[in-house]
Parts: C-alpha cells; sequence; structure tokens
C-alpha cells in the first residue's frame, strides 16, 4: 500500500477530521507506510503546546479534559484530546465514555477527541502516543491534550512528552497524596484538587505544600494548587490561568527547548533501541531465539559471545 503523503499531509494541515483520523490509525497500528508518514510529518510539527493530565480512576480528568477544551475554543484555539487508557483496553467505560464526549463536540472541528485503548499495542504505549502527538501537531492543532491514568512507567513517560503537566488529585482518597508521590509529584507542574465540592479539598492542599517543602525543583518553580470542581466548571479560570503563568515562565526561562531535548534524548535512545532490536531479529530469523535459548539453557552456547556475535553482524547489513 502506498500513500501520497505530500497530498494527505496538505489536507492534514487543512484541518480534514478524516484524513486525521486515518493518519492517526496509520501510526497506531502501525500499517505499512506509518514511518514514512511521520518523516513527511515531522518537519510541519513544534507548534502545538503539549498538555499532559494524569491522575487516579475516576478522578475527573476527561471532565476537565472538557472544560479545559471549551475554554481554549472560546479562545480560537483548536484542540486535540487524546485519552490514553491503558487499564481496560477492550470493555472500559471510558472508551465508551469519550465516544459520547465526542458527539458533544461533533459538530466543533476545532476539537479532535482520540481514545487510545492500547494496551499491547505494537510500538509501545509510551511510543506510540509520542507518535499520534506528531500527527495532531502536524495536523496544526494549538494545544494537545493528553489525558492519562497517572499509576506506572508508561504514564511517566507519556507526561514527559508534555510541555506543561497538571496532576489531578481528588479529595477522600486517604493515603493517596502519599503513595503517589514518588512517580507523579516530580512531574507535577500544576496540581489541580478537582472534587473540590467534598469535604477534604484543604487537607489534600496541605498535603501537597508539606511535601512541596521537602522538595524544590531544580528550575525552582513551585507548582500552584489550584482547586477545581470540574463537573460545574469552578476553579477551571484559575486552572487556566496557572497553566499560562507556568507557560510564560517556560518560556522567560528558555525551558522549552531544554525540555525538548530532555524527551528526544530518551526518545532516540528508545527509537534505537526498538530499531536495533527489529535488525537484529531480521537478521536471524524466526525462531532462531528459541533455537539459542535453548542451546544457552544447555550450556551449549555462552550468551555473552552469542550476542557479541550477532550484534557484531549488525553493521554488515545496512
Ligand atoms: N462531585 C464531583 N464530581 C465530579 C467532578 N468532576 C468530575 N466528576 C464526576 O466524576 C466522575 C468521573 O469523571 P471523569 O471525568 O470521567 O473522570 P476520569 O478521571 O476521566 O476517569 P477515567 O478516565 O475513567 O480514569 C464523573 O461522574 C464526573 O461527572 C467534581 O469536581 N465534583
Ligand atoms: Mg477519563
Amino acid at each position: 500500500m502506498t500513500h501520497d503523503f505530500q497530498a494527505w499531509l496538505e489536507r492534514l494541515r487543512n484541518g480534514d477530521a478524516r484524513t486525521l483520523a486515518r493518519a492517526i490509525s496509520t501510526v497506531e497500528n502501525r500499517t505499512p507506510g506509518w514511518a514514512d508518514l511521520l518523516k513527511a510529518a515531522f518537519p510541519q510539527t513544534g507548534h502545538a503546546r503539549i498538555l499532559g493530565l494524569t491522575g487516579a480512576p475516576g478522578a475527573g480528568k476527561s471532565t476537565l479534559v472538557d472544560q479545559l477544551a471549551k475554554h481554549y475554543r472560546k479562545e480560537n484555539r483548536t484542540v486535540g484530546i487524546i485519552a490514553v487508557d491503558p487499564t481496560s483496553p477492550y470493555t472500559g467505560g471510558a472508551i465508551l465514555g469519550d465516544r459520547i464526549r465526542m458527539q458533544d463536540h461533533f459538530s466543533d472541528p476545532g476539537i479532535y477527541i482520540r481514545s487510545m485503548a492500547t494496551r499491547g499495542s505494537l510500538g509501545g504505549l509510551a511510543r506510540t502516543t509520542a507518535d499520534v502527538t506528531t500527527v495532531l501537531d502536524a495536523s496544526g492543532r494549538d494545544l494537545i491534550m493528553i489525558e492519562t491514568v497517572g499509576v506506572g512507567q508508561d504514564e511517566v513517560d507519556i507526561v514527559r512528552l508534555a510541555d506543561i503537566t497538571v496532576v489531578i488529585l481528588v479529595p477522600g482518597m486517604g493515603d493517596d497524596v502519599q503513595s503517589i508521590k514518588a512517580g507523579i509529584m516530580e512531574i507535577a507542574d500544576i496540581f489541580a484538587i478537582n472534587k473540590s465540592d467534598r469535604e477534604g479539598a484543604d487537607r489534600v492542599e496541605r498535603e501537597i505544600r508539606a511535601l512541596q517543602s521537602l522538595a524544590i525543583r531544580s528550575d525552582h518553580w513551585t507548582p500552584p494548587i489550584v482547586k477545581t470542581i470540574a463537573s460545574d466548571g469552578t476553579g477551571v479560570a484559575d486552572l487556566v490561568t496557572a497553566i499560562s503563568e507556568y507557560e510564560v515562565y517556560l518560556q522567560k526561562e528558555n525551558l522549552v527547548l531544554q525540555h525538548n531535548i530532555e524527551n528526544w534524548r530518551e526518545r532516540l535512545i528508545e527509537m534505537l533501541r526498538d530499531a536495533l532490536l527489529d535488525k537484529a531479529r531480521e537478521q536471524m530469523g524466526d525462531g532462531s531465539i528459541a533455537r539459542y535459548a535453548a542451546e544457552v539453557a544447555a550450556h551449549k552456547r555462552d550468551p555473552y559471545t552469542l550476542v557479541e556475535e550477532i550484534v557484531g553482524k549488525l553493521g554488515n547489513i545496512t
């Protein structure tokens, strides 16, 4: 299958939603030609601001993303939303929920929502999300919001993509702040305490402040804490303000480029690892790994020499 990628990109740039959907599917499913599409798309990326929103299941991420999207649409900024749902890929309510949300915005081509229910996704969840972000960026979206459940390494990797990360907490989750502090505290540029209509929002705020006092960020930014009630829109304007203040800070301190360099460092290593592994597999042929494994297990071969040999041959087969 071949595509005229330049024609695709032209249509993408013009905001054609069907082309966007097809391009994203191509990348997500690793349909032949996906890499060429990304190569062609890359030069026209770098425009979008990427906002990551992460928090426990049911924290109100989607509701908050919706509110933010509405706000930014009023400012005439185009929005792309990626809802990453690694936990419930086949039957999860989130997918259905996002379909319903999609209908909400159906009449507005300025909002594009995509669910990525991709456990076991072909290119790895974080990488696929990054590639889908690239396509959305190339389509000229001003703002891309990535919604992800804040749990594992995958999510941290996904969040690293974002220029700005909002961590969403909710009252009444007991030791939640404590339990998530390790990974998530470090990545938060802004905290939103959603469901502030519930009891305990002040306590969550105090807990965050206490944790913040223990660790100063290397960029000296102190993440602001914003209370929101996403379901009725309370505090959304404050969140928007906090986001744009951090944006100003990023620009003033010239941190966007630095952040991008760090992100690409990780991504390039990952891409190289994947590509080299593919090449090694290609060179060894089907079933070789199993055969080698059997030989090593039976002590007929030592694995160290074996790997050296395989890697040594890679240079000869460009
Ligand atoms: N009381 C209250 N309910 C809220 C608030 N924000 C969201 N909700 C409700 O909480 C439920 C979950 O909201 P979602 O936006 O789907 O949460 P989510 O974090 O996207 O959930 P997952 O994607 O499944 O992890 C919905 O029933 C919302 O209406 C809030 O501020 N206060
Ligand atoms: Mg959601």
